[in-house]
């Protein structure tokens, strides 16, 4: 959205009513494309989930049509049908024609504001080929429809309703003005879904059409379940999810707290079910009374050895939770308008959460000291990393030759320029050092399974010579210490072979790249080198297939000619002697690399944490998926 001034804004706004937003789209909904025209959905589901947060609305329907309509029913009170005096015509007439006519409540509810400020839903009117909205009220039903955001019909009343009072909004995005015109069901889904967790209790069904799909969604837990939900397949220390709701001055803070037995932090914020991805002063506050609260406790308890301090990350370690802010009057900062801005919330939050957690602690001192001692630990090896870093550190300062022993390093010394295979196996990595051009590439053997960095500490896995000698070559620490300038390759290229041996190192590969240099995968210096999976020969030619289906096309080329095709598939890197390793996997001219995506990290990640974690049903259920991949596992 770009900077106007509020001011222009509500004078543009004043003079030009909704032909203003078919003029500048944009400056309402953020964009035409698909964020826009799911914006226009979420105006409308988000007015129905007001009348939820305001107590009324217990269900909510919403369709996706195959001509591109999209259609959302709540069982609310109806919008008001009444004549508004001073302007003459019904309410509901002027809360869909009028910008942000659908405002405030009087009285106690909270005005959903969309990411984008709840534009209102006359924004969608007017952004609609047409649009037809039922409201249900005092037995009768009452319909109008618009145009582009015109009315085309006076509101009607008829006898009966399906529901005893409720709203339906039906709308077709306009395709001369939305440049995206199909909803997306995952993304729909995503957010109905979180609206519901946010609602314990409110029911919502998505429909498709397109699809035939119907999906329901209602968690009479709530964010407790949302909590459960994201912790399944670890190994959880408090049993039970710490869950509070409390109000405070109109505004209600509610949270879930459960920690695991991993090293990651998963915090979802959300400020009138609107995800605060960026965070702001709610997160601030929750994060500091964490802090305080843990670190009296150990305190008093005598629990912290010496003055060992636990720094935010520590008691952060493992922890999973959901806090849900609902207040009247947010204010949305930040890039994307997702970060909470206002000022008065922090204190309210920290005072709300620090009192609840010492209760929950005093109360329940088996889960405290398993969270605590959870938190003293990562405290310490916090501090024995620190000393490791420092001692690697004071080494490199002392010694130059730190580079691994086993590391065949390229004549090139600009990174720009050089390249380095993590070479799996001590002979391919032979081959690759012959095979190489060693001006610009650089070669590190590793042994098949390196330590499993998920749950190695830090400072363990600084000490394992694999780890070490990866990090060493890469020049550029890790984790808070990491700096992209010191970087000694530009590029990274995992060789690995093909099979399950090959995928396994490349998922722990990317596990570490993913948790302790994840800036090398968002710039796009990780790679994985393709070998070729076929050698095919005929008479004195010679070609390598990198897939089934080349395999085939070059076979039936070969075999045109009436030659006799021989086929050779390749087990391993290291059926490959130098010179064919350097022509089919090596050499910059012939070579494919495939980028890793930050997704494709993630992923494995995920992966990573359901093979390694403690859980042993997720892993069984994982390798009973993948089992015709997965031969030899052996974790
Ligand atoms: C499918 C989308 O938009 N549901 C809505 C209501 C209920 C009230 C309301 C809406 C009063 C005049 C501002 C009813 N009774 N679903 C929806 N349900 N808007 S939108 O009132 C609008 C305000 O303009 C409502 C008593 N108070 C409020």
């Amino acid at each position: 959205m770009t900077e106007t001034s509020t001011y222009d804004v509500q004078h543009i706004q004043v003079l030009e009513g909704l032909e203003g937003v078919r003029r500048r789209p944009a400056m309402y909904i953020g964009s035409t494309g698909p964020d826009g025209l799911h914006h226009l959905l979420y105006e409308v589901v988000d007015n129905a989930v007001d009348e939820a947060l305001a107590g009324f609305c217990t269900r909510i329907e919403a369709v996706l049509r195959k001509d591109g309509s999209a259609s959302v029913l709540d069982n609310g009170r109806g919008i008001p049908v009444g004549i508004l005096p001073k302007i003459g015509k019904p309410a509901v007439e002027v809360v869909l024609t009028t910008l942000h006519a659908g405002g405030k409540f009087d009285g106690g509810g909270y005005k959903i504001s969309g990411g984008l400020h709840g534009v209102g839903v006359s924004v969608v009117n007017a952004l609609a080929e047409w649009l037809d909205v039922e409201v249900y009220r005092d037995g009768k039903t009452y319909r109008q429809r618009f145009e582009r955001g015109k009315p085309v019909t006076a509101l009607r009343s008829a006898p009966g309703s399906p529901l005893p009072s409720g709203t339906k909004v039906e709308f077709k995005p306009d395709t001369t003005v939305m440049t995206a015109i199909d909803f997306n069901t995952e993304v729909i889904t995503k957010r109905l879904e979180d609206i519901a967790y946010l609602n314990a209790g409110l029911e919502i069904v998505l429909t498709d059409e397109r699809t035939g799909k119907i999906q329901t969604f209602r968690f009479a837990g709530g964010i407790k379940e949302l909590v459960r939900t994201l912790n399944k397949n670890r190994a959880r220390l408090n049993d039970e999810p710490i869950y509070v709701r409390r109000e405070r001055d109109g505004t209600e803070v509610e949270f879930a707290i459960q920690y695991n037995d991993s090293y990651l932090e998963h915090v979802l914020t959300f400020v009138n079910t609107i995800p605060t991805t960026e965070g702001g002063t709610h997160l601030v506050g929750f994060r500091a009374a964490l802090t305080r609260t843990l670190n009296d406790y150990a305190k008093r308890l005598g629990l912290r050895n010496g003055d060992l301090t636990l720094s935010g990350e520590d008691v952060r370690e493992g922890l999973t939770a959901v806090l849900s802010l609902k207040l009247r009057e947010p204010q949305f900062e930040g890039q994307t308008k997702t970060k909470l801005g206002n000022t008065e919330v922090k204190g309210l939050v920290e005072s709300v959460v620090a009192e609840a957690l010492q209760e929950y602690l005093q109360t329940h001192p088996g889960d405290a000291k398993r969270i605590i001692n959870k938190a003293l630990t990562a405290a310490r090896a916090r501090e024995a990393a620190k000393q490791a870093r420092d001692l690697v550190r004071r080494k490199n300062a002392l010694d130059i030759s730190t580079l691994p022993g086993k590391l065949a390093d390229c004549v090139e010394r600009d990174a720009e320029h050089a390249e380095l295979f993590i070479v799996e196996g001590e002979s391919a990595g032979g081959s690759a050092k012959q095979g190489r051009d060693r001006q610009f590439q650089a070669i590190l053997p590793i042994q098949g399974k390196i330590l499993n960095v998920e749950k190695a500490r830090l400072d363990k896995m600084l000490n394992h010579e694999e780890v070490r000698a990866i990090i060493t070559a890469l020049g550029t620490g890790i984790a808070s210490d990491f700096d992209l300038s010191k970087r000694r390759y530009d590029k990274v290229i995992i060789m690995a072979d093909a099979d399950v041996d090959g995928s396994h190192i490349r998922t722990l590969l990317l596990t570490f790249f993913y948790r302790y240099t994840r800036p090398l995968i968002e710039r796009g210096k990780i790679y994985i080198a393709q070998p070729p999976l076929y050698l095919i020969k005929a008479g004195k030619e010679r070609k390598y297939a990198y897939a089934d289906e080349e395999r085939q096309i070059v076979v039936r080329e070969l075999e045109a000619r009436g030659q006799k095709v021989e086929i050779q598939r390749y087990k391993g890197l290291s059926e490959m002697n130098p010179e064919q390793l350097w022509e089919t996997t090596m050499d910059p001219k012939m070579r494919t690399l495939k980028r890793v995506e930050i997704t494709e990290a993630e992923e494995a990640e995920r992966i990573f944490s359901t093979l390694m974690g403690e859980e042993v049903e997720p892993r069984r259920q994982f390798i009973v998926q993948y089992a015709r991949e997965v031969r030899n596992l052996d974790i």
